[in-house]
């Protein structure tokens, strides 16, 4: 389908045949549906080239377990990756049709909460574009992440019913599903050759049947495979119920198992133990491992061999409970001595950790694990007898030590400590930015890394340059292009360096700030249309986009907005000096977060009073677009010029949007943490706004016994605005709609907002005297972009394969 008239002929083929209208009568989901499945026609012959190369050449593959996968939309991507999107643009415009008009009608799959989904999702697209074996096992969601909605400022969370106008991207092999198991009890008993072993008698079970996905590479032919389970009802277990007579019965034992992948759980970094959680954890892995054994392997596999061909990479604990299912595979299914199936496992699998937070850390009440997976249980038990005797050889008489390394905790009730059991089992940990990694070795599992210093690793994240600098910001590309002379730096990103002799022409610079000029009224109109949000476009455009969460400090950055405003209507500054600045908010709050919730309302609060506010008109607007997403993320970070980083240091693993910005020539603000510290060492001291506490001043400050009341008492700054925001200024009059959010910040701080107050607004003030200065400006700006290669998603999987998982490339 390389020409146009190709295309047409496919194109009208979809939509007569594969839709059954004509094109008078179709409609625009019909036309989006025809045109993605002609577009995808084109990937499906190199699927079945990249699948059969595979088998012949029975490569080692990467299986990510990943339990998010947060992918945006994909009809671009796949024009973007066969080349094909002049011929498509040609092809509709014959047809009367636009494809802008056409992109518009997808919904992106939300797979996902946030930074990790949206990792993992770059991280298989960098697979596919290098030719690494990889499969991508994860949950296919009927409902993904919610859509958000404001009330009165209030967020209200509505269902995500992404699949409802149908999913072209989608393979269903409902011939291919497997069945998962749960509940009942253990057995001992004594096999044919006198052996003592265990079996499992579960007491219901669920069907998965896997959806595939493309996940085609740039330009390279290969399209790579993600596999999504979605669960279903056995067959047996209706019939049961059937036989019974009680057909409603039998109707909602088949609801209670499609329960399984019915939604996404919203909470982000912070997850809830509930048992239907669990459940998805099982289910994903027990389904991805079956497949591996049973479809992706040889017949009559050399299970001995399986770490010379998969590595199961665990992203974050939610697919810890692979580790005892394929003990369970090899140890009660294949018969194997327990030694023999550790060694295996050991080599098979690999574990991400995506946070410092303790409380982020799963652990499952043993209760519920031994009701819902009793064998697993008993399985985990065992792997931690064997690992603290070793410990106790290690370190004879060590008590202390021991309780602090066991998976099993008995405090507040006895549960199972899921990092741990990845961490004994993984061949590698790693975390995912440097400080993160150091963080990890000496903070959070301080013993297991000083008894397996070569365990631990890092990888520092990163972003696909596909999605998040070729698709979405077009004119900073073709400058980009232009100027090094061929498209090579979209999958060679370190190229960008060429680009930083230019930083000082002048000629280069009035170039790059058009760029940035055009984003900025492509988002303004996109925000008038999907918001109804007016952005003046001739202002300083300053962005904070992330989940809300206290220790990202979106306060912090509130408390800056509400302190310009209270300088002006108090009379402390006149309105002119003030540097006009646009204030972008973007952020979901996890429906239970009471205090997350409270801060969008006041986002929501502030702004409208500030916008609405005759004296501040046109030098201060603050916009908060509902419902932040990948596809509002492809618009926001192009046009944005101030790239808000400011949690506190210490707490944010590494950031992927702060990438996402740099590289699209945003200057950062930001703390010394997670990823910012190496964004900051590549592009310089100068070409990035550094505040606020280390990491060790953070400790400090907390072991003294911090006082957030002392500070707000000791700064009149301060003091004066977080008064205004309690005086009722931003609700009618109303001193109590704020109080939680006002008393949180004075009575507690659990993330020393008010500590790190008056460094932000001096690295504010910074920031105004820096952008006062275009060509200056600009001139960071460029060396942003050209000194950011380094966080390309491709960059990260090299340092994967090379680390961790020793798989090579597989040759066409
Ligand atoms: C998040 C971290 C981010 C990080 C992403 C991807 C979780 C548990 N962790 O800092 O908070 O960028 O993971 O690694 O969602």
């Amino acid at each position: 389908m390389h020409t146009v008239d190709e295309f047409i002929n496919g194109f009208m083929d979809e939509l007569n045949f594969g839709r059954g209208v004509s094109l008078a009568r179709s409609s625009r989901n019909d036309r989006y549906i025809a045109l993605s499945k002609a577009v995808r026609q084109n990937l499906q012959a190199r699927w079945m080239k990249t699948l059969a190369r595979q088998y012949e050449q029975q490569a080692k593959s990467v299986a990510y377990l990943s339990a998010e996968y947060l992918l945006g939309r994909q009809l671009d991507n796949a024009l973007l990756a066969t080349g094909m999107t002049e011929v498509v643009e040609e092809g509709l415009g014959a047809l009367g049709l636009t494809l802008d008009d056409l992109r518009g009608q997808e919904t992106e799959p939300g797979l996902g909460n946030g930074g990790l989904g949206r990792l993992a999702a770059c991280f298989v697209d960098s697979l596919a574009t290098m030719s690494v074996p990889c499969i991508g096992y994860g949950i296919r969601y009927e409902y993904g992440i919610f859509r958000q909605e404001f009330e009165d400022g209030w967020q209200v969370e509505h269902s995500d019913r992404w699949l409802a106008l149908g999913n072209p991207w989608e393979f269903p092999h409902p011939e291919h599903a497997v069945t998962v198991h749960f509940g009942g009890s253990t057995q001992t008993y004594t096999d044919e050759n006198g052996r003592e072993r265990t079996r499992w008698l579960p007491a219901w079970d669920v069907q998965g049947v896997p959806y595939n996905y493309m996940v085609p590479g740039y330009r390279n032919g290969r399209v790579n495979t993600l596999r999504l389970w979605s669960a279903r009802a056995t067959r047996a277990f209706d019939l049961r119920i059937f036989n019974a007579g009680d057909y409603v019965e039998a109707v909602r034992a088949q609801t209670f198992a499609e329960n399984i992948s019915k939604v996404l759980y919203p909470e982000d970094s912070t997850p809830q133990g509930k048992e239907l959680r669990l459940q998805q954890q099982y289910f994903f892995v027990a389904c991805s491992l079956r497949d591996q054994l049973e479809n992706v392997l040889p017949k009559q596999f050399d299970l001995t061999k399986l770490p010379d061909r998969v590595i199961f990479q665990l992203n974050d604990t939610h697919p810890v409970i692979a580790v005892p299912e394929l003990m369970r595979l090899l140890v009660d299914e294949k018969g194997m001595e327990w030694d023999d199936a550790w060694a295996i496992t050991q080599k098979c699998f690999a574990y991400t950790c995506h946070t410092l937070l303790p409380e982020a850390l799963e652990v499952w009440s043993a209760e519920l694990l031994g009701k819902l997976l009793p064998r697993h249980l008993e399985i985990i038990y065992k792997i931690n007898e064997i690992f603290l005797d070793e410990i106790r050889a290690a370190y004879p008489g060590d008590e202390i030590k021991l309780r602090r390394m066991s998976i099993i905790t008995d405090h507040p009730e006895r549960s199972v400590r899921m990092a741990y059991l990845a961490t004994i089992a993984g061949s590698k940990v790693n975390g995912v930015a440097a400080l993160h990694s150091q963080l990890l070795r000496d903070k959070v599992f301080p013993e297991f890394s000083a008894y397996w210093p070569d365990k631990f690793t890092n990888v520092t994240n990163g972003i696909t340059p596909r999605r998040f600098l070729r698709l979405s910001n077009p004119g900073l590309s073709e400058l980009i292009t232009e100027t090094l002379g061929d498209e090579g730096w979209v999958t060679d990103l370190d190229r960008l360096r060429e680009l930083e002799p230019h930083a000082d022409d002048p000629a280069f610079r009035e170039r790059f700030r058009a760029v940035k000029a055009a984003n900025k009224q492509t988002l303004a109109q996109v925000l008038v249309t999907r918001d109804s949000i007016t952005l003046p476009t001739d202002v300083m455009y300053d962005v904070m986009v992330k989940r809300l969460h206290e220790y990202k400090r979106q306060t912090l950055k509130l408390l800056h907005i509400v302190t310009l405003y209270e300088q002006i209507i108090s009379g402390k500054i006149a309105v002119e000096d003030v540097m006009p600045r646009a204030f972008l908010f973007g952020a979901k709050a996890a429906p239970g977060y009471r205090i997350a919730k409270e801060i969008i309302a006041l986002i929501n609060a502030v702004g409208k009073t500030i916008n609405n506010d005759p004296q501040v008109q046109g030098r201060l607007t603050v916009a908060f677009p509902a419902n932040y997403n990948v596809t509002l993320a492809e618009r926001l970070i192009p046009a944005a010029d101030l790239s808000e980083q400011i949690s506190l240091a210490g707490k944010e693993a590494s950031g992927t949007g702060n990438m996402k910005f740099a590289l699209n020539g945003a200057l950062t603000i930001g703390t010394d943490d997670g990823a910012n510290v190496e964004i900051r060492e590549l592009v310089g001291d100068d070409n990035f706004f550094l505040f606020g506490m280390l990491e060790p001043e953070v400790e400090a400050t907390i072991a003294k016994g911090y006082s957030p009341v002392s500070v707000y008492e000791s700064d009149p700054q301060l003091k004066a605005t977080i008064d205004l925001i309690a005086s009722g200024h931003f609700s009618d009059g109303d001193r109590n709609r704020f109080e939680p959010v006002v008393s949180n910040l004075l009575g507690e701080d659990r993330f020393l907002t008010l500590a790190d107050y008056a460094a932000y607004l001096e690295a504010q003030k910074r920031v105004e005297a820096a952008y006062a200065d275009p060509d200056d400006w600009s001139r960071k700006a460029i060396l942003n972009v050209a000194r950011c290669g380094f966080f390309s998603s491709d960059r990260s999987m090299v340092d994967y394969i090379d680390r961790i998982w020793h798989t090579p490339a597989i040759t066409q």
